[in-house]
């Protein structure tokens, strides 16, 4: 009992001086991200705080770890924290310093996406309505007065951050941070004021020393050291590449469906074919971290939607609007993060070859030092499954789908072959699910999925 007793307090002591000491460093290069130096593949799902209720959060984080994610990537909602210039409001759905100290407590990362415009779906894109009626203010673009009023937002979230030790040098979650949002989409129509602003954001974003490094989404042209990162469906196929050889392949927004809009019915994004880009981004553009946007979708609560956007958001996500697991796309997407990372540590350690095994079928080797191999085997034909050759042995691919192949030789997980069973909502705990694994609780699930209907 004692001995117990005094080894308890020994790891509490040990965790206790980790943890107040231990900041992290961040860094990147052309391969991944790196913690501490270690290579990170990284999976990484999107939950709104304001889109939920604080009830839900750890929950909802802890449903979002079971299914393999490592990362909790949100946006900061600027007209919710700052309804009036100046006055701020950061009480219950709007904690995002709770919400941090929830993913950090189950042991997660976090990705700040600071904006501060958001798009997302929100009300007049998160901007404040007050902002409308600053005296010769244009939006996002290199004009005085919104540049004062961004920079003065965005330093009050990364000081609101740092006076809660939430970055990762400071021993917190947060290991990246977003500064703009899809700004490429528009810049255009900025002429002259488009350039200079991206410049300036960049500079200021760094200038705020989080310790962290930042990314843009849909600016290819992201200035050093700022990581240009992807937003799409089909970032495996669309992405141009980092804009530096020293930058590493990010993919910020993989929809796993989409936002509704009245009188439309909701986009059906399969399991099947997340599971199929998310592969082919890690084998075709050297992929490393892949956001799912969203994980959870939520609610849009009051008057927070933008223009005709209903107030279910994203039902069709992981996590599905009340947060209960929806299947097959939790369970298989679990399965992918799963496969990959039995052979993560061989894809960092190299980039991968393309082989051709056939006129429409690849394969990526990752062929790692001490003879460790890795390789995704892709078949792109999207009306027929193929028998291919691959190292002296056979291997069927159903059509338009990628296995998995951890060490070369044994097939882990293919991208359209989905084991999980039930395309539905399910209400109870992933642990359940885990030991149902284990085939000792089929019972109790036929149950639960009973009282559903
Ligand atoms: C952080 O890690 C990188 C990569 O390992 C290294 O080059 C850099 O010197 C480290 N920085 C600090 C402050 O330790
Ligand atoms: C932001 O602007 C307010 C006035 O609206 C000012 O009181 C505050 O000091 C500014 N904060 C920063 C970080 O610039
Ligand atoms: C929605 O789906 C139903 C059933 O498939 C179809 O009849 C209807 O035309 C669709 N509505 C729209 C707006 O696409
Ligand atoms: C992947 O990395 C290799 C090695 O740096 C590079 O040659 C290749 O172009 C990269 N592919 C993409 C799509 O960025
Ligand atoms: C495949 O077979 C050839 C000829 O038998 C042999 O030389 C080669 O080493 C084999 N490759 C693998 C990966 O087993
Ligand atoms: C933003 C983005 O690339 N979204 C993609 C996520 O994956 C689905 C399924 O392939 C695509 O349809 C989306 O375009």
């Amino acid at each position: 009992m004692e001995m117990s007793l005094s080894v308890a307090v020994a790891l509490l002591v040990v965790m206790v001086v980790v943890v107040s000491t231990g900041g992290a460093n961040v860094s990147y290069d052309g391969r991944s991200l790196m913690i501490d130096g270690e290579r990170k593949m990284l999976f990484s799902g999107s939950i709104h705080y304001p889109r939920s209720t604080p009830d839900m959060w750890s929950s909802l984080i802890s449903k979002a770890k079971e299914g393999g994610i490592d990362v909790i990537e949100t946006y900061v909602f600027w007209n919710l924290h700052e309804p009036q210039p100046g006055q701020y409001d950061f009480s219950g759905r709007r904690d995002i310093v709770a919400f941090m100290k929830h993913i950090q407590a189950q042991g997660l990362y976090a990705c700040l996406r600071i904006g501060p415009y958001i798009e997302g779906e929100w009300t007049y894109g998160g901007f404040p309505f007050w902002l409308h009626d600053v005296p010769g203010v244009v939006f996002r673009s290199n004009n005085e007065p919104f540049k004062f009023y961004m920079q003065n937002f965005t330093t009050k979230i990364v000081n609101l951050m740092k006076s809660s030790g939430l970055y990762a040098s400071q021993g917190g979650p947060i290991i990246l941070s977003q500064i703009e949002n899809e700004y490429q989409n528009v810049e255009k129509a900025f002429g002259e004021d488009g350039p200079p602003y991206v410049s300036w954001a960049a500079e200021m974003a760094v200038g705020l020393q989080t310790g962290v490094p930042w990314c843009m989404c849909k600016q290819d042209d992201a200035p050093d050291p700022v990581i240009n990162a992807c937003n799409g469906l089909r970032c495996g196929e669309t992405f141009t590449g980092p804009n530096s050889p020293n930058k590493p392949s990010i993919w910020t927004e993989n929809w796993t469906s989409f936002y509704q809009v009245y009188g439309q019915n909701a986009t059906l994004r399969s399991a099947e074919d997340m599971a199929y880009h998310v592969a082919l981004f890690i084998a075709r553009k050297n992929g490393t971290f892949i956001n799912y946007y969203m994980y959870h979708g939520g609610t849009n609560f009051g008057r927070t939607a933008a223009e005709y956007i209903i107030t279910s958001y994203y039902d069709q996500a992981p996590l599905d609007e009340y947060g209960l697991i929806r299947q097959p796309k939790w369970g298989h997407l679990k399965e992918l993060h799963e496969a990959v990372k039995l052979c993560s540590e061989t894809i960092l350690s190299v980039f991968p070859y393309m082989q051709s095994l056939g006129e429409q079928q690849e394969a990526y080797v990752f062929s790692g030092d001490s003879g460790a191999c890795a390789a995704f085997l892709v078949n792109i034909d999207n009306t027929k499954s193929v028998v291919v050759q691959f190292q002296n042995s056979s291997y069927e691919l159903p059509r338009k789908s990628i296995s998995i192949l951890p060490d070369c030789k044994t097939v882990a997980f293919n991208t359209a072959k989905v084991s999980t069973q039930f395309n539905t909502r399910i209400t109870i705990q992933p642990l359940s699910l885990t030991r149902l694994r284990n085939g000792n609780n089929m019972k109790r699930l036929f149950h639960n999925l009973m009282l559903l209907h």
